[in-house]
């Protein structure tokens, strides 16, 4: 019986630790020990769990208000998996796409200098409460991360409750997730798939790059895809798929809207809707193929085209991209259609 009780407990040693939440009462049910900050009070009257959430309201002044956390990246730390509930309660004004109730991981050293930094839940108008999650590798240097709850420069209510953030080591990721990431300036190639989520109503699974997922602005369902850029640098999301043996064409469809887009110097310095065929993970098939453009600010529209598959390709990447302009760019239903 011993040696059976010992690899049982080392099992379920294991398994704990993978679970273990870096936040410490993300739940907020010791109220807001272990948060800096005094942003936050406690509601005990609208949770998500248990008897306690934490709320940031205000009503005149639209400064920044944030509560916040450092935590330590355990060594060997591949990933984290971020994930909060959040409500809002008329966030309402606010002239920047990230004037809204956040959550924002912040990965610093161990000096805590920013490294860099990614919006987990952007949240406006009234939304009853809603899970919002995002995994994110790692940077490199990364050895701590600043979490914070913010009402970003804007009035209103923004409640949080079972904030987490959960280390997964490179085994536990690729198991979580066959299909990788793009974190900032990493690029990796995702294993065989099929492309899926294209209405964004799994958050932004399957999907890599800088989006974020808007619940206020959305062509159908709960949300879409939004990509916003300050500066004109190149933002975009994308996701790659398996073009399957005797498929000679593919069909793309998709909704685009824009919001105060620049075009920057270039006339194809707009919001875009791409694909790119590729023989393997460095060679392309053909030139990028555009199924549409965006510019300025205009309601939501359709695009679709056909393409005939060159030859050779077999694998294709779906891109919704701010090509070197700023403003604001949101897609929804996007759907693919291969055909013999
Ligand atoms: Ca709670
Ligand atoms: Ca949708």
């Amino acid at each position: 019986m011993k040696p059976l009780f010992i690899f049982s407990f080392f099992l379920i040693s294991i398994s704990n630790f993978a679970q273990t939440n870096l936040i410490k009462n993300g739940s907020f049910e010791s109220e807001t020990l272990n948060w800096r900050g005094d942003a936050a009070t406690i509601s005990p009257y609208d949770k998500k769990a248990g008897k306690n959430s934490a709320v940031i309201n205000q009503f005149v002044g639209a400064e920044w208000k944030s509560i916040d956390q450092i935590i330590d990246i355990p060594k060997k730390t591949y990933a984290i998996a971020f994930g909060g509930w959040v409500k809002a309660d008329q966030i309402e004004g606010g002239k920047e796409a990230y004037n809204a109730g956040l959550i924002i991981a912040e990965f610093n050293t161990g000096t805590e200098k920013k490294i860099s930094s990614e919006n987990i839940a952007q949240v406006k108008g009234t939304v009853p409460w809603t899970n919002y999650s995002k995994t994110i590798l790692v940077p490199d240097k990364a050895q701590k991360i600043r979490i914070m709850l913010a009402l970003a420069q804007i009035n209103g209510s923004v409640f949080f409750d079972d904030i987490k953030a959960i280390a997964l080591s490179e085994e536990e990721y690729f198991k979580l997730n066959p299909i990788t990431t793009i974190s900032e300036g990493q690029k990796a190639i995702a294993a065989s798939k099929q492309f899926s989520n294209g209405n964004f109503e799994e958050n932004l699974n399957a999907w890599n790059g800088n989006g974020i997922l808007s619940t206020t602005d959305k062509k159908e369902g709960n949300a879409a895809v939004e990509i916003t850029s300050k500066t004109a640098e190149w933002k975009a999301i994308d996701q790659i798929a398996d073009i399957n043996e005797g498929n000679k064409t593919i069909e793309i469809s998709g909704w685009l809207k824009a919001k105060d887009i620049q075009q920057g110097k270039d006339p194809w310095n707009n919001g875009m809707f791409i694909i790119e065929f590729k023989k393997d993970q460095t060679t392309k098939a053909a030139e990028d193929q555009v199924i549409g453009t965006v510019t300025g600010t205009t309601d939501w529209t359709p695009f679709k085209k056909s393409f005939q598959i060159p030859e050779g390709a077999k694998q294709y990447r779906i891109m919704v991209a701010m090509s070197v302009c700023t403003g604001t760019l949101l897609a929804d239903n996007i759907e693919v259609k291969l055909s013999k």
